[in-house]
């Protein structure tokens, strides 16, 4: 922690909802981004937002979340104070985010993970918090924004007091 400023990096799989979470915290943030073989927007580079949380100035850097990227995960997540892993709720943990939530687990910085597109009818949060016991799971729709900041709150509350 830089003077009281927090690094928060978002780690999940491809197309879990990480990008729109971000914007959904920091509608000015800046997305580095391609298009995909679908034709839709992923990310090559980083997604950066930032926003006052509790008095805090937290700096939001979202991670490519195609396998290729791995070098592109291992520079941002230098230094972080925090992780937070999006999955999303209509597809569960799958491999890409076991394996990113052994690696952060391995760091041990504080982590919390994000039950995303609960919006859909699909969406099965529970499963995920049966998935990986012991961690707090928080659900959300980046989409329409719901529990997204308070979620991002109740995960600053942990790393600060
Ligand atoms: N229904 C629903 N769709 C969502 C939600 N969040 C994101 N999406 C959609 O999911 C797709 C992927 O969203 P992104 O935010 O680009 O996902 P990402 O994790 O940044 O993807 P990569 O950068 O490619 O790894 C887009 O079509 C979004 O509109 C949500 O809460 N609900
Ligand atoms: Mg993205």
């Amino acid at each position: 922690m830089v003077e009281g400023r927090l690094k928060i990096v978002v780690f999940g799989s491809f197309n879990a909802g990480k990008s729109t979470f971000i914007q959904a915290l920091d509608p000015r943030s800046r997305h580095i981004e391609a298009a995909s073989k679908e034709g839709a927007a992923t990310t090559v580079a980083l997604d950066f937002g930032r926003l006052k949380v509790r008095g805090r100035a937290v700096y939001l850097f979202g991670t490519p979340g195609q396998e290729r990227f791995e070098f592109v995960r291992q520079i941002l997540a230098r230094g972080m104070d925090g992780a937070i892993i999006v999955v999303d709720a209509t597809r569960g943990i799958d491999a890409m985010t076991r394996h990113l939530y052994d690696q952060v687990k391995a760091l041990d910085v504080p982590m919390a993970l994000m039950a995303n597109k609960c919006d859909c009818p699909d969406a099965d949060p529970d499963a995920i918090t049966r998935s990986v016991p012991g961690e707090v799971v928080h659900p959300i729709s980046a989409q329409n924004g719901e529990n997204v900041y308070e979620a991002l709150e109740a995960f600053v509350a942990t790393l600060v007091d």
